[in-house]
């Protein structure tokens, strides 16, 4: 991971940083790709309202202008809401699209891959998601795999996530990350949540204690050349949870709808899709599960790491 990709800390994360204070990296392809507008903005703020009052320095992380922002001021939020409202198409940045985007001077959203490579060049430990990419349903055929899944190899972060996306294949998913030798531990549960749902069927350890998780995350840390990320994953709370056998009827259309797609384009479609067929249930319950991960990793991030 030896990316030299130039980065603009705003004043409040480098103070942090500088001070050993707790900061907690968010993702940004949410706000540009998951969620319509203007729930995105108001979700921005939301989380990063929810960092504040756990004494965590808020980092959300994007591309503005070929620059790699790590930490939104409120200046870079007005002028990404300006370009959205002016319709200027906005990239959806894996780690692997930075190098052009930043020749190039381009904006966009920057998924968890891209995300957890310029937190970690900032020395953040900790990122909250929504849910992370994976293994997607057809990988037999597309081979459809997210580079989300490489990056949770080779970047050493904690990284709290609702599970992974439910569009996905949950077992492949679940067998990459085994093989890119990634520990899952589920925060007081024992199934790894599928997005939506609590439950997906697949089990996984159950970590309880903030303590434990620190203890796991530095001697994973201290004992590795390359050592990779801790993902922890977090169900959405009960009350906002949408039943597997409830949503799954609708994912299996949104799948059939989107058999023309292929690449980056597919999880902002399927997602769009959901958003239409559930009425607005699924976008409810992504910024409740969006909002109970960052509660989780600030949480996290005011341990000892
Ligand atoms: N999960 C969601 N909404 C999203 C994403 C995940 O519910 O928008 C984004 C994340 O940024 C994730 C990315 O890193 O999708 C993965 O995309 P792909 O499958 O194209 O690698
Ligand atoms: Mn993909």
């Amino acid at each position: 991971m030896n990316s030299n990709f130039p980065l603009k800390v705003s004043p409040a994360v480098a103070q942090a940083l500088a001070a050993h204070k707790p900061v907690l990296a968010l993702e940004s392809t949410v706000i540009t790709h998951g969620l319509p507008y203007p729930q995105n903005f108001a979700i921005l703020t939301a989380l990063e309202a929810i960092a504040d009052q756990h004494h965590v320095v808020p980092a959300t992380i994007c591309v503005l202008d070929g620059e790699c922002l790590i930490g939104m001021q409120s200046s870079d939020i007005e002028n990404l809401k300006s370009k959205i409202l002016q319709g200027e198409e906005l990239q959806k940045l894996a780690w692997r699209d930075l190098p052009l985007a930043i020749v190039r001077k381009a904006s966009g959203g920057t998924t968890v891959s891209a995300t957890m490579a310029l937190a970690h060049k900032a020395g953040i430990k900790v990122f909250a998601t929504g849910g992370i990419g994976g293994v997607h349903r057809a990988w037999q055929k597309t081979l459809d795999i997210s580079l989300d899944i490489k990056s949770l190899a080779e970047i050493p972060l904690i990284v709290v996530c609702a599970g992974c996306k439910a569009i996905l294949d949950i077992g492949a998913t679940l067998e990459a990350l085994e093989t890119a030798n990634v520990p899952v531990y589920g925060w007081q549960c024992q199934d790894f949540p599928s997005f939506y749902s609590r439950n997906s069927g697949y089990k996984i350890p159950e970590i309880s204690k903030l303590s434990e998780i620190a203890e796991v995350y530095r001697l994973m840390s201290e004992n590795a050349e390359q050592a990779p990320a801790l993902l922890i994953a977090n169900p959405i709370p009960e009350a906002d949870e949408i039943l597997y056998s409830d949503i799954e009827p609708h994912i299996r259309q949104a799948l059939k709808d989107a058999q023309a797609l292929s690449g980056k384009a597919v999880t902002p479609y399927l997602l769009d899709k959901l958003a239409q067929s559930t009425a607005g249930k699924s976008v409810t319950a992504n910024l409740a599960l969006l909002k109970n991960n960052v509660r989780l990793g600030a949480l996290i991030a005011g341990e000892r790491l």
